[in-house]
């Protein structure tokens, strides 16, 4: 089986700072994500419903929660061979720094990768939602007896500056790459593409950040210290010499790099019809499972709410939000655009009967929140009001940080009652 001559390589994130204030306690991977995942597990479970087994995740900094969602969740039989290791950034005689960009992680974590048996390195960015067959990319990558396969999708101009962007000659092989032109230089670099495409006015191919490297000329090209980062300098270095295919998907994929997209997307689980499907048997979403009781939910209207398991609930109104595992919300509050992400255990009933804490964990009783990002284990407490939008400044405090109109509350922060924002 081809999967089998696959090692996956996921890029977990260098400093996270376009995700702050999310990666200020955490690394990147660990951010949670649609009430019950980790960012991690996007890229793990589409590995693991392509029967790809074997992962290394790169990360800049180690984390207790990503190593212990990793340990946690994903065990396999003591006779397979499959695995998921965090390599962190590691000082060795060799190298006394941190990663200095996407290839530079992968150059400093060569001497455990080259100890597998695999003949295609499949790397991943650790930001991604999206569902993607990877057997399908690799069966054309050998197909076209190319080096190198990117994986591409159709974007509109006014994405196209955030990516690298490519155009490719009749059979998909790449012919010229820049990493994220300025707006100045779009029209030169479009693409036909499909007329669906072409109807969203998505003319500009642009890399998902996706590569399948041959074996030896990933370790070809690691060997040279001079390159960094495989969009600005691997790649567009390659394409001349190595046969680099582009491999074009159509499906859903959204980056979700920075605060904005993440609130976005997660969001999007509210959809009708959302757009990354999790209640698919077939592409099953994996993550920790945490044995949590069923939600409890009293005298509370639901609309578009997407609930995870183990809240205790006694709001007046959820409207558009996310509600992270074991999430307490008091009575009369209403939450409307919003991801709460939950907290990480629950506050015993002695705890709470001889209010040991003056606040409790969750939101307490007559808070509006709107247009909020609410991070693990904050206690808000009652009478509330926080009115995310765009009539909000970005500022930062010790407690909360407010970017692009969203109001992201910070893991642990203690927001007073009577607060109003
Ligand atoms: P970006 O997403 O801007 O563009 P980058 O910031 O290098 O590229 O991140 C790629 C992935 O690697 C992300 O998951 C990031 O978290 C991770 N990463 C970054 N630095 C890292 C480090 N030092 N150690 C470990 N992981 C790190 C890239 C390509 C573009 C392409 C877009 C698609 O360069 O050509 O269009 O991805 O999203
Ligand atoms: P989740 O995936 O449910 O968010 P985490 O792995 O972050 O779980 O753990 C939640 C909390 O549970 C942590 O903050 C920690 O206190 C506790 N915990 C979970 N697993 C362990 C463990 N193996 N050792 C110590 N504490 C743990």
């Amino acid at each position: 089986m081809i999967n089998d001559k696959v090692l996956s390589i996921i890029l977990g994130g260098g400093q996270g700072s376009r995700l702050y204030p999310l990666t200020e306690k955490r690394s990147k991977p660990a951010v949670p994500i649609a009430g019950k995942y980790r960012l991690v597990d996007i890229p793990i479970s589409n590995c693991i419903n392509s029967d790809i087994k074997r992962m290394y995740v790169l990360t800049q900094f180690n984390s207790a929660s990503l190593n212990r969602h990793i340990k946690n969740t994903y065990h396999f039989s003591f006779f397979s061979s499959a695995f998921v290791d965090v390599l962190a950034a590691e000082q060795t005689p060799e190298s006394k720094s941190w990663f200095q960009g996407t290839a530079d992680a992968v150059r400093q974590s060569m001497q455990h990768i080259k100890a597998h048996d695999f003949e295609y390195a499949l790397i991943l960015s650790g930001d991604q939602l999206y569902q993607m067959d990877f057997n399908e990319m690799i069966k054309a990558h050998i197909d076209a007896k190319a080096e190198i396969s990117i994986a591409t999708i159709p974007v509109n101009e006014k994405d196209a500056t955030s990516f690298g962007i490519l155009k490719t000659d009749k059979d998909n092989v790449v012919t010229s790459f820049i990493e994220k032109p300025g707006a100045e230089l779009l029209p030169d670099w479009t693409s036909e593409t499909s007329d669906d495409m072409k109807a969203q006015g998505r003319n500009h191919l642009a890399s998902m950040g996706i590569y399948i490297f041959n074996r030896q000329l990933l370790i070809d090209l690691m060997n040279n210290p001079e390159t960094n980062d495989f969009g600005k300098e691997i790649i567009p270095q390659s394409i001349e010499n190595h046969k680099t295919l582009s491999y074009q998907y159509e499906g859903y994929w959204t980056d979700i790099g920075n605060i904005d997209s993440f609130f976005e997307a997660n969001l999007g689980f509210t959809d009708d019809l959302p757009q990354f499907n999790l209640y698919d048997s077939k592409q099953r979403t994996y993550t920790n499972a945490r044995i949590l009781p069923t939600s409890k939910i009293t005298g509370t209207a639901l609309d578009r709410a997407v609930i995870a398991e183990g809240c205790l609930i006694n709001a007046a109104k959820i409207e558009k939000s996310v509600i992270g595992i074991r999430s307490r919300i008091g009575k009369d509050s209403t939450i409307i655009n919003t991801y709460m992400m939950g907290n990480d255990d629950y506050e015993s009933l002695d705890d709470i009967y001889n209010k040991k804490t003056e606040i409790l964990l969750g939101i307490g009783e007559r808070c509006y929140l709107k247009n909020t990002i609410i991070d693990k284990n904050v206690r808000i407490g009652d009478d509330v009001r926080i009115n995310g939008g765009a009539h909000l400044a970005d500022t930062e405090t010790n407690e909360y940080v407010i970017k692009e109109g969203i109001v992201v509350i910070k893991k642990d922060a203690i927001i007073p009652k009577g607060f109003v924002l």
